[in-house]
């Protein structure tokens, strides 16, 4: 394997209290230990003295796959205050806490970025969407959220990560990496390399429809993966979190990956594959939500590729679980040897089972689809 593989390296609490002291945080802290189950991160929670205070959530941020990150934090603060105005008052909002210097980031001595959020009390994520009650709220929150950006004011949204949900982009690096065998992997994926390129022609569908003009491009999250939106002890929808590619998209990117993390019976790094497979109860209540959510604001050609995105985002995340597989583990987290072929297995698997019902996936679509379009 060439170069440094990314999991979160141990951090002495000391420096890390030295750390958040460089916010304007509320209080001071007691006690800051890794948190949640984010591939990109290092993101740590921090309780704090006052028994009111929820705390804040610290991040040390990825610069490898977040590089420009002034303009990712402008991005962050745009958003977050557009939200803050459109939210209602018993629904929080993820909130930045500025540096002492008032900048919504701080750079330690090493010249690593750091940010600050408030912490947001919510029940335990688990490892999907359970149950077809939490499923339909995930897609109505997160097709409110479609609806919440549409009239974000000033000009467009930085592009935080160059090519993120173009499947050519992500086939061009596949090819790259083959051809290089940089961490002398591709012998022991030769099966998943061959699944690959036996589906990559038909992939190009929703990025032909955009440029061709007939689905809009819209401010999407792009990220709508089960972890990524809070719930409250009582399965509400608190708060969609991991706002850092919220960028121009297609809603095919949000409902198709949403689709992929959520509506898998099994765990996104599930070694025995046979419990792989669509929740077909989880696809049907969440494009509920969205739907329903979204009346009168999709078009008919945009929820026409519902169905075909939940198998394109299956496609491309396996494919760049591939591709950071093969390249010797450097963007994803990885917690053990061969974790993301394993996780790109699980999506091949789970590809195959959607392929295998796309014609009850596109029937459950269009009779939802009923008079909700534009
Ligand atoms: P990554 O890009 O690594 O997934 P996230 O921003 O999603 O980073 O944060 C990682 C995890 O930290 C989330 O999945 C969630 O569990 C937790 N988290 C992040 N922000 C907050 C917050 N403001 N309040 C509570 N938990 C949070
Ligand atoms: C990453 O950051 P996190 O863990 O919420 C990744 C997504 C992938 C997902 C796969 C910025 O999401 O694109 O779909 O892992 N985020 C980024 O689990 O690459
Ligand atoms: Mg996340």
């Amino acid at each position: 394997m060439t170069g440094k593989r990314h999991s979160s390296p141990l951090r002495a609490a000391g420096d890390l209290i030295v750390l958040f002291s460089h916010f304007a945080a509320k209080s001071p802290p007691v006690a800051i230990a890794p948190y949640g189950s984010g591939h990109i991160h290092e993101t740590y929670r921090v309780r704090t003295r006052g028994r009111s205070d929820p705390g804040c959530i610290l991040q040390r941020i990825n610069t490898r796959v977040f590089p420009d990150v002034p303009r990712l934090m402008e991005n962050i603060v745009r958003v977050t205050a557009h939200l803050r105005d459109k939210a209602p008052c018993n629904r929080p909002v993820l909130t930045v806490v500025p540096a002492d210097d008032g900048r919504p980031f701080h750079r330690d001595g090493a010249g690593g970025f750091w940010r600050c959020f408030r912490f947001i009390g919510h029940r335990e994520p688990g490892e999907r969407f359970r149950g077809g009650r939490l499923a339909a709220e995930a897609g109505r929150r997160f097709g409110h959220f479609i609806t919440q950006m549409a009239d974000l004011p000033g000009p467009p949204l930085h592009e935080t990560i160059r090519g993120f949900h173009d499947v050519d982009f992500h086939l061009g690096r596949f090819g790259d990496l083959l051809h290089a065998d940089p961490a002398k992997r591709r012998e022991g994926a030769a099966t998943e390399i061959e699944f690959v390129r036996a589906r990559a022609a038909g992939m190009r569908l929703i990025h032909d429809l955009g440029r061709a003009g007939r689905i809009p491009l819209r401010i999407t999250h792009n990220d709508t993966k089960f972890n990524n939106i809070l719930f409250d002890e009582r399965g509400r929808g608190l708060c969609i979190i991991d706002l850092d590619t919220v960028m121009p998209g297609y809603v095919h990117y949000d409902f198709g990956d949403a689709i992929r993390s959520a509506a898998n019976c099994a765990c996104e790094d599930e070694r025995a594959l046979r419990k792989v497979g669509i929740d077909m109860r989880v696809f049907e209540e969440f494009t509920k939500g969205y739907l329903g959510e979204l009346r009168g604001r999709l078009t008919a050609e945009e929820t026409a590729h519902l169905a075909f995105a939940a198998r394109l985002m299956t496609y491309m995340v396996g494919l760049r679980f591939l591709n950071d597989y093969l390249d010797g583990d450097r963007y994803f987290k990885t917690g053990r040897r061969g974790h993301n072929l394993q996780r790109a297995r699980v999506h091949f698997r789970l590809l195959e089972d959607m392929e295998r019902r796309s014609a009850a996936m596109e029937d459950i679509v269009s009779r939802l689809a009923v008079g909700t379009t534009s």
